[in-house]
């Protein structure tokens, strides 16, 4: 371990950087766990009960602060409204700050009222458009009042076939709804806006991609912007351009996290393709070396739903893909990396970032947690604490049997 982060320092002393500053970039790097990833849930077909899942908001912060107590980046927490709903946004406030968390994004549920078959922000009729208008406005007042400066919203409006509805008109009454919503929106306040191609809507979706999303955003105002997911594209898309083109634009608000194989599958960020993630992170770096200040803004947060796996653990696991990611991208050479891609060196170039990827970052990472008085590994340290068997004899096994939490 001690010779390869020697390895690394000397390695970044010879691109003229200091590993401090490496570390300290480590450092400051935090990641928002979501509330809804550590209850019960599923696939469409079944939700498996776990041993010990989180029940209510209080057991699932509970269960947050085991995150951030071993990875020492996750202070904060994603809520779902009204998954999360509670009486006392105050006390609940309060319960998380003795945890040692805060309360994050603010995530309107705009998609399991009976009311919403045909859309929310887009339905047809407006007495619907006005209540999922008045569910968001509740969130951003949740928001305020809990301190928080994001809400975050995914639709899932869209048509089932063709003629559905028109398609041009769904589009104005999306405006006209964000519309209603960004006049809302307190000045210290951002309206994350999240994009998906396809599901539950299976002909068209209203916000199907981020070029959709910018273009609502831009036509609201500077405190809308878009919010990548990881598992919202079609195979094969770009991600780490697309995140290139938002930087550019100064609107890259935010990312969920997650990993995929087909579709919007929510697996554990980073088992499948932790290239693309730390291609992600490169674009991120990069543009941070120029001075792009979008990109010291960014809300990175996790979004996913286990469902055979610990939950706990696939959060950390998660956590720890997501940092390695990150750390692989900091040891990127710029210098070189330029060089190479102004002389027209494809493989010189690509080979510098190879050089960063295949680099072994766990003895950097251990060094960061050791540190901060964290045992070097997470997973083991959990492991080890026995919450999890606590839990699982606390808790009564959840009662879900399909599909989302309140589904
Ligand atoms: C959606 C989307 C949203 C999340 C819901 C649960 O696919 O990713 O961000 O809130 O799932
Ligand atoms: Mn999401
Ligand atoms: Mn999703």
């Amino acid at each position: 371990m001690a010779e390869h982060f020697e390895q690394i320092r000397v390695t970044l002393a010879q691109q003229g950087t200091d590993i401090e500053q490496v570390i300290a970039h480590i450092q400051t790097f935090s990641i928002e766990t979501p509330s809804w990833g550590y209850g019960n849930s599923g696939t469409r077909f079944k939700v498996f009960p776990w041993p010990g899942a989180a029940r209510d908001l209080r057991e699932k912060l509970a269960d947050a602060a085991q995150v951030q107590s071993v990875t020492g980046c996750c202070p904060t927490v994603a809520l779902h409204i009204p998954w999360d709903q509670v009486d006392d946004w105050q006390e609940i406030k309060t319960y998380a700050e003795h945890l040692g968390l805060r309360l994050g994004a603010v995530n309107p549920n705009l998609f399991q009222d009976h009311a919403y078959r045909f859309g929310s922000l887009s339905h047809f009729d407006k007495g619907v458009r006005s209540q999922a208008i008045a569910h968001v406005l509740s969130c951003i007042e949740i928001a305020h009042s809990i301190d928080s400066n994001v809400v975050s919203l995914w639709l899932a409006d869209g048509t089932n076939y063709p003629g559905q509805d028109d398609l041009r008109h769904r589009r104005h009454r999306l405006l006209d709804s964000l519309q209603a919503i960004y006049a809302a929106l307190p000045d210290t306040m951002r309206l994350l806006i999240e994009y998906k191609f396809f599901e539950p809507a299976f002909y068209s979706t209203d916000l199907p991609d981020w070029g959709t999303s910018l273009l609502m955003a831009q036509k609201l105002g500077r405190n809308a912007e878009v919010l990548v997911d990881t598992g919202h594209h079609p195979q094969g898309t770009n991600i780490a351009q697309i995140v290139a083109q938002l930087l550019d634009e100064d609107r890259l608000g935010g990312f969920h996290f997650n990993d995929r194989k087909y579709a919007d599958d929510d697996l554990i960020a980073g088992s499948l393709n932790p290239f693309e993630l730390f291609c992600i992170f490169n674009e991120i770096i990069g543009a941070q070396h120029e001075g792009n200040a979008n990109a010291s803004r960014i809300a990175y947060m996790i979004d996913q739903s286990h469902n055979i796996e610990p939950k706990i653990e696939a959060m950390i696991q998660s956590v720890l893909h997501i940092q390695t990611a990150y750390a692989k991208a900091l040891l990127v050479d710029h210098v070189a990396l330029q060089q190479a891609q102004e002389s027209g060196d494809v493989l010189g170039a690509y080979r510098v970032l190879q050089a960063a990827y295949e680099t072994d970052v766990r003895p950097l990472l251990a060094e960061v947690r050791v540190r901060q008085g964290l045992d070097p590994d997470p997973i083991a340290a959990f492991r080890s604490s026995g919450y999890a068997e606590q839990v699982a004899r606390e808790r009564t096994l959840g009662e879900s049997v399909s599909g989302y939490p309140g589904a």
